[in-house]
């Protein structure tokens, strides 16, 4: 907004007007009184509260419509500072004198004198969260507070029916900054133009952004980097600090995957599979608290690279496939669902929402006020997703906007499921054309008899399970493998140290065996066999 709204104050002013021969007062707890008197003041603590987060440089303003303890029939209204606490002082004045304008023309007046002697800059964005308890006139009195929100062009959460604390908990909340590895590549772009919008909920703190330096595109950076090295790219070990959460795009920004340090320094990744059990988990609240329980499928697609771990949680919750790599096949399974969650460990992926689930939520009758907060919620989760392809920026917010619901650090949502150890190698051979699968890639049918060895191999592992397969977009042969221990080659039983043993670095010996018998299989040249390879 960047002049002084006249027409449209004046339009929806008419709509609330005054009624004559009352005083309000923005009392102890702001405007309290009986309902049926306060449209025209929610509507003026709307327009309130657009100045008051635009004279603060569009910090989120927070209003609860609520009468507290009072009689049902009563209702009122209170404004809630940036970080959660009561609004100043000096505009509890303001917002008396703003509620007691007898005209609109009054009303205007009072409206350009609040911003000349606050020096108000009208042009920047105003944030407003709202949220109202269960009073039956508590809709009525929202909308009217929407309406001065709306003449100003404020930008408003509706969080629904919430307790006063909550309300003001959300307005002081602030996501910490997240880091943002745009792997040298496009992602930058995106995330800077994104950071336009969000950085005052949510601060981006974009690294890696060298565009245009020859060779650094996803150079020791990047998704695909965290995702198969499991560590920290080197040009954020003196950026990021314990507790602190980062995400890595790739070089197309179609990736995401996340990590964080624990307090003492600790890498952990949180990788396609940690998302697909957040999301996917939310989205099945969200359905359930909306009273759409058995109403429609949730389903979740992955690949044989899932971590068993989050595979054995997920199939406890809900229905989960497996599928060849590659996002078309799993968006094509998830299309089976009513909301089908997919992602590939790699990070990437997307939640598909299929025509009869979304005419479901438009016309879904919530029977309390609670039900209809989750509606909204999920209905808001069907807009941000983007539903065409698995898109970093979205997932991104996706992960932050169910992060904030749930209150959760990295910390919290990595213990959903502790990862199986595990391991993915690159096998480069002459022909990978000789590698042929089936049972989703699991298995190997092609060459002959090398499945019967890798069996042979992999039962010496407790919990172990391996596969091979050729990559569709690199010349060589991935090799995956995961295990719960790590016996020895010999069977012998050893003893382990718990800690250590869940660094999943720690855990090559499979995977460099299997690695090893894959480049013999295929006439690899011994001088060339990389020195790992068991
Ligand atoms: C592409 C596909 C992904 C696939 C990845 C690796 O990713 O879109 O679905 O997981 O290749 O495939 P492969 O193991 O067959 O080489 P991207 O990000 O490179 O487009």
């Amino acid at each position: 907004m960047s002049s002084f709204p006249t027409s449209e104050l004046v339009k929806f002013s008419d709509l609330h007007p005054k009624p004559s021969n009352v005083t309000f007062s923005y009392g102890t707890a702001g405007f309290r009184t009986k309902a049926s008197l306060l449209d025209s003041v929610l509507f003026r603590v709307g327009v309130l509260a657009a100045l008051r987060s635009k004279r603060l440089d569009g910090k989120t303003i927070g209003v609860m419509v609520t009468a507290s303890h009072n009689p049902e029939a009563d209702n009122g209204v209170k404004l809630v500072d940036p970080r959660g606490e009561m609004l100043e002082n000096s505009w509890e004045t303001l917002a008396t004198n703003l509620s007691n304008a007898e005209t609109t023309g009054d009303f205007i007046q009072v409206v350009k004198n609040i911003i000349n002697h606050q020096k108000i800059d009208i042009s920047k964005t105003a944030n407003v969260i709202i949220a109202r308890d269960t009073r039956p006139s508590g809709p009525g009195l929202v909308a009217a507070l929407e309406d001065g929100l709306r003449a100003m062009g404020a930008v408003a959460r509706n969080e629904g029916v919430k307790t006063t604390p909550i309300l003001h908990y959300l307005a002081g909340k602030k996501a910490p900054p997240l880091v943002v590895d745009c792997a040298n590549g496009v992602g930058f772009f995106a995330a800077k133009a994104m950071g336009e919008y969000v950085n005052s909920v949510l601060p981006l703190i974009p690294h890696n952004i060298a565009i245009n330096a020859l060779g650094a595109l996803n150079n020791a950076c990047g998704a695909d980097y965290v995702k198969t090295s499991q560590r920290l790219p080197p040009s954020l070990v003196s950026v990021l600090h314990p507790g602190q959460r980062a995400c890595s795009f790739d070089g197309d920004a179609d990736r995401l995957i996340y990590f964080y340090l624990d307090d003492r320094s600790q890498f952990h990744m949180l990788d396609g599979d940690k998302i697909a059990a957040l999301v996917a988990n939310f989205i099945a609240e969200l359905a359930k608290g909306a009273g759409l329980d058995g109403k429609f499928e949730i389903g979740v697609v992955q690949t044989a690279y899932a971590n068993g771990s989050s595979t054995k949680y997920l199939s406890e919750r809900l229905p989960v496939q497996c599928v060849k790599t590659g996002v078309k096949n799993l968006h094509h399974a998830a299309e089976g669902y009513s909301i089908g969650v997919y992602f590939e460990a790699n990070g990437h992926g997307t939640v598909l929402f299929s025509p009869s689930a979304l005419s479901i939520l438009e016309t879904h009758q919530p029977s309390t006020p609670a039900q209809s907060t989750y509606l909204s919620n999920l209905i808001a989760l069907s807009d941000l997703i983007n539903q065409t392809v698995g898109d970093a920026l979205s997932d991104m917010l996706l992960v932050e906007v169910i992060l904030a619901h749930k209150g959760y650090s990295g910390l919290e949502w990595d213990s959903i499921y502790s990862d199986l150890p595990n391991r993915l190698v690159k096998v480069v051979v002459k022909d990978r054309n000789i590698f042929e699968t089936e049972d989703a890639e699991r298995r190997l049918t092609s060459p002959p008899g090398l499945q019967q060895r890798l069996d042979d191999i992999i039962r010496k592992y407790d919990g172990g399970r391996a596969f091979v397969r050729p990559s569709g977009t690199e010349d060589v042969v991935r090799v995956y493998a995961e295990a719960t221990l790590r016996p020895q080659a010999d069977g012998k039983s050893q003893t382990f140290d718990l800690e250590i043993m869940f660094i999943p670095n720690i855990f090559p010996e499979l995977a460099f065996r299997i690695a090893g018998l894959v480049y013999d299989e295929s006439g690899g040249d011994s001088s060339k066999r990389p020195k790992e390879f068991l």
